[in-house]
């Protein structure tokens, strides 16, 4: 009886730490990556190599959009939530961004 006890408490014991590592992922972007959340991207700014493909996922509730300055090479179209928008990175430069839906909403991609 005892042992079932304690093979119990591992047991929840594990189940807790796999939620954990998960969430510990969930709630933060890798290295080519941007999470919009509602409503910032974070990171706001990223930097990367040319050639690097850059991914932002939509981790709010609410439709974002990556859209660039001016006439920038960015433009994803609406995401909605958990939907993501990949970029391959070309000439070299600091592209700036915005969000279409909230004018507060601004990020800056630079490639070297
Ligand atoms: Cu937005």
């Amino acid at each position: 009886m005892k042992t079932n006890h304690f093979l119990v408490v591992i047991f929840l014991m594990s189940i807790l730490c796999v939620a954990n590592i998960s969430c510990k992922k969930d709630s933060s972007p890798g290295s080519n990556e941007v999470f919009i959340q509602d409503n910032s991207y974070n990171p706001s700014s990223i930097t990367v190599k040319s050639g690097t493909t850059v991914t932002w996922t939509n981790k709010g509730s609410g439709q974002h959009t990556v859209s660039s300055d001016g006439s920038g090479p960015l433009n994803s179209g609406t995401l909605n939530a958990n939907q993501t928008y990949s970029f391959t990175t070309g000439t070299t430069g600091t592209y700036t961004y915005h969000c279409n839906f909230h004018s507060e909403m601004h990020g800056t991609l630079v490639v070297n």
